[in-house]
């Protein structure tokens, strides 16, 4: 089989398909990180890409971030065995006072398909919670999701916690600007998901 059909599945966001073409390919012994890269990473790349533009909706992100994500538990044991680190750890979630997750999540996601490791700090999290997970999982960056005005103000609190320990932070959500990021001293910001992406790998090279 061509670990390209892989690909094409989860720029489908066809889960079934996904889970079935993986094991196929694991049963004729490709190695899992071909799996990873020219299978499930290039059909997220791709997704990202189409997302950026605005060719495809947040619902056809999800659906690829979901079948990506049943390819991933697939071969996650098999890359654990060949020693396949992911690039490095980032802890995510909206900050203290924020419910909305929508977008953190597919942050994540995007992050995951992007080869990061996520630790999801969920929501309302404090900048006491971040820096701790932060520790607890040798974290380089710490990711902070606001989608309300009132509680992007608390992002300040997470950016000096989190560089007092020497962690970087990157900011995103719908009210937040890289004007407002510069004037807290976030080492980054991204307007969209698959731009997190990318940031969050600058941030951790
Ligand atoms: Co709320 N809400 N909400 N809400 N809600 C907004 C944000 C609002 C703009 C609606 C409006 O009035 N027009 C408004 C905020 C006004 C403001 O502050 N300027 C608002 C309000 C007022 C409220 C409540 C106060 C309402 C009330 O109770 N009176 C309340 C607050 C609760 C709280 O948080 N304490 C509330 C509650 C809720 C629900 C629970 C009902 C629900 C959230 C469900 C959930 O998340 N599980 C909800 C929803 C769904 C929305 C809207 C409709 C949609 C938000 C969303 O998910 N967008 C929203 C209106 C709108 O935005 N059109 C609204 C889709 C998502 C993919 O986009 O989150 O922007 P977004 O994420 C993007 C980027 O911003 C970026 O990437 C993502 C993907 O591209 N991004 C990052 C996000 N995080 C990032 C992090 C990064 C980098 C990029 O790095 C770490």
């Amino acid at each position: 089989m061509d670990v390209k059909e892989i690909a094409d599945g989860v720029i489908a966001g066809k889960l079934p398909v996904v889970k079935e073409l993986v094991q196929a390919a694991i049963d004729q012994g490709i190695p899992a990180e071909q799996i990873l890269q020219a299978g499930l990473l290039a059909g997220m790349a791709v997704i990202g890409d189409r997302f950026k533009r605005n060719e495809i909706y947040v619902p056809n992100v999800l659906l690829a971030a979901r079948a990506m994500k049943a390819g991933t538990e697939l071969i996650k044991p098999l890359l654990v065995q060949a020693g396949v680190k992911p690039l490095a750890t980032v802890v995510i979630g909206t900050v203290k006072g924020d419910l909305h997750d929508i977008g953190k999540n597919l942050v994540g996601m995007m992050m995951e398909g992007a080869g990061l490791k996520v630790v999801d700090a969920g929501i309302d999290v404090s900048a006491e919670r971040f820096v701790a997970l932060a520790k607890e999982n040798q974290a380089k960056v710490v990711g902070v999701s606001a989608l309300l005005t009132t509680t992007m103000l608390n992002m300040r609190g997470v950016v000096d916690a989190a560089h007092a320990e020497g962690f970087k932070v990157m900011i995103g959500g719908a009210p937040v600007t890289q004007g407002f990021a510069d004037e807290i001293g976030a080492d980054g910001y991204s307007p969209d998901a698959a731009s997190a992406a990318e940031l969050a790998k600058m941030l951790v090279a």
